[in-house]
């Protein structure tokens, strides 16, 4: 357990022994010593070890039990007991910034309320604003603060933290640090982050760190000591850094990859070897065998360098020991994007931009697909539309060199199963991409054979984000993603890997599974402008966490696939 973690059950309890109404002295010796903890470089678990935690200022020996109990069974009793007497939903209440332990108190009592959301109501009704202390004022930001606490504690987006970590990175270079690199969920591409974590290698720490917490970005600063500094950006997000020794870069990058699942399983490995595995580096006894580097790391364990995106305990440990890591799909790989829309229907750019976008991008071939007509309130095409698309997608293509251009669509599945368009119209087109956009709340039985049904039309090639799920807004519909695969292998219809960071549909373990069932991937950016073109990166990405190969991936091909209907 992290020093952190610790003072924030330190923390937690004092709140809910202010809420009870307890002894003031007792809350604020909890409070020190938290802030203590949190102010320490060093490990608590190294001080209880050495015996040194007691020279800490405000840590005497009832604390220190507490501390101790923490470490070893992760749990306080105290916490535990004072938890079961306190409402649950009070705690969310009170760490609300402004609110606190006192008016949460006062709001119970007055009001009965136990729970953030009656909380938030209370606020909005103007109730709350009568109780003594509060008013309209007091209330009026409260609301403000909730909202605030809300954003900020969402998990967000690889799409949002990628970019900024190389903003953060970049800016760390311009001011002479040299090296850094985000490690965590964000090096292992997970679809959403908690925090980002970046590492430094150097010496000179105190300048790192003043630089670090200098940032432009940086709101606030949670804490900066000598080799480690949390800030809070302008965004609400959390960035960690740590500085570490360049003998230990390999191991701390190691370590503060992740994932936990994963470090455990390596550390018991190196165990097994007679040795130490930690942040600082692979130990034989005292002496360092490893650490500089992580491919050091891993060979000191007898592995080769494991991708961070396979890092999860699911497998890639037993892979790498047999000589058998997948051959990752690399961006560089991805020769075509088949599914891209136009101001034909409602893209922001023209066929002939878009073509041109793609090929600086390094594509060889796009697939215009444009909404079909049960999308109406997006410009969806019917079948006349579609013919005249047609032609001034071959009119383009005659403009243009270096680039092929195929004629597509992303036509609705309608709610009953049929599709949008007939399959006269279906099969000229070069790529069909069939989508699911309506009746979402449609039972699981009813979406899967609506989509089943899509897949086994000679004419659909590819079925698009699978799940219709947009992370944080909206869960995906119901459907049997197994049933689906086995039918797409059975029919040769590839599925898509919607590469938009809001959708990353395929999951990465959906992704595994249609290679398992050898299901070609088109791993797509589905843009609605040229500047969407480069969200093709985050679908790879997930393509690397779902482990497939450039074989697995239908747009990896050099030439443009002919649809599973043949040349059309
Ligand atoms: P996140 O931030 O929630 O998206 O996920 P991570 O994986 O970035 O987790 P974070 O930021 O809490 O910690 C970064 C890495 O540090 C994590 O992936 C593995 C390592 N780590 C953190 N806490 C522990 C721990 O208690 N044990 C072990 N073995 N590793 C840990
Ligand atoms: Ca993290
Ligand atoms: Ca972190
Ligand atoms: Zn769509």
């Amino acid at each position: 357990m992290r020093n952190d973690e610790i003072a924030g059950m330190l923390e937690t309890l004092a709140n809910l022994l202010e809420f009870k109404g307890e002894n003031p002295f007792k809350l604020s010796a909890y409070r020190r010593a938290a802030r203590v903890l949190r102010d320490q470089t060093e490990d608590v678990a190294t001080l209880v070890r050495e015996n040194r935690l007691k020279d800490l200022p405000g840590i005497g020996e009832s604390i220190e039990k507490k501390i101790v109990q923490a470490l070893t069974t992760g749990k306080i009793e105290k916490l535990t007991e004072v938890l079961k007497a306190v409402p649950p939903g009070v705690l969310r209440m009170m760490e609300i910034p402004g609110v606190g332990p006192r008016t949460a108190a006062q709001v119970h009592e007055k009001l009965g309320i136990n729970t953030l959301q009656e909380f938030t109501r209370a606020a909005r009704s103007g109730k709350l604003a009568g109780v003594p202390g509060i008013g309209a004022k007091k209330a009026e930001g409260f609301l403000g603060a909730i909202k605030f606490a809300k954003a900020s504690s969402r998990r967000m987006l690889l799409g949002e933290a990628l970019p900024l970590a190389e903003r953060i990175v970049a800016q760390l270079e311009e001011r002479g640090v040299r090296g850094a690199l985000a490690a965590g969920s964000l090096r292992r591409m997970c679809e959403t982050i908690g925090d980002i974590d970046i590492l430094a290698a150097g010496s000179a720490s105190g300048k790192i760190i003043g630089a670090f917490t200098k940032l432009p970005e940086v709101r606030r600063v949670l804490g900066a000591g000598g080799t480690k500094a949390s800030v809070v950006m302008e965004s609400g997000v959390q960035v960690d850094l740590r500085v570490v020794p360049p003998e230990s870069f390999g191991a701390a990058l190691q370590y503060f990859t992740g994932s936990k699942a994963h470090n455990i399983r390596l550390r018991a490995m190196a165990r097994g070897r007679g040795l130490k595995l930690s942040e600082y580096g692979v130990f034989r006894g005292n002496r360092r065998v490893a650490g500089r580097t992580e491919e050091e790391v891993y060979r000191a364990l007898k592995l080769p360098l494991i991708p961070p995106e396979l890092r999860e305990d699911r497998g890639e440990i037993e892979a790498a020991q047999k000589g058998a890591l997948p051959k990752l799909v690399a961006l560089g790989d991805i020769r075509g994007d088949l599914h891209v829309h136009t101001k034909w229907s409602d893209g922001r750019n023209t066929i002939e931009e878009m073509a041109r976008a793609a090929r600086a991008l390094g594509r060889k071939y796009i697939a215009i697909s444009d909404h079909t007509r049960a999308l109406k309130i997006f410009g969806g095409l019917d079948v006349d539309g579609l013919m005249k698309e047609i032609a001034a997608v071959r009119a383009a293509a005659k403009k243009l060199r270096g680039i092929a251009l195929l004629t597509g669509t992303e036509m609705d599945i309608r709610a009953d199963g049929t599709l949008d368009l007939p399959d006269a119209a279906l099969a000229k087109l070069d790529f069909v991409t069939a989508s699911v956009h309506s009746a979402f709340r449609q039972d699981k039985e009813k979406m899967t054979q609506r989509i089943l049904k899509a897949i086994a039309n000679p004419n659909v090639d590819c079925i698009g984000h699978l799940t219709g799920r947009l992370l944080g807004r909206r869960e995906g519909y119901a459907v049997d993603v197994e049933a689906v695969l086995k039918a797409a292998a059975r029919n040769g219809t590839a599925v898509e890997l919607n590469a938009n960071p809001l959708r990353l549909d395929l999951t990465d373990q959906a992704c595994r599974r249609a290679k398992e069932l050898g299901v070609q991937v088109v791993i797509n950016t589905d843009a609605h402008s040229t500047e969407d073109l480069q969200l093709m990166r985050y679908g790879v990405a997930t393509a690397q966490r779902g482990w497939l190969e450039k074989s697995n991936v239908l747009n990896a091909r050099a030439t443009p696939p002919k649809g599973k209907s043949g040349g059309k």
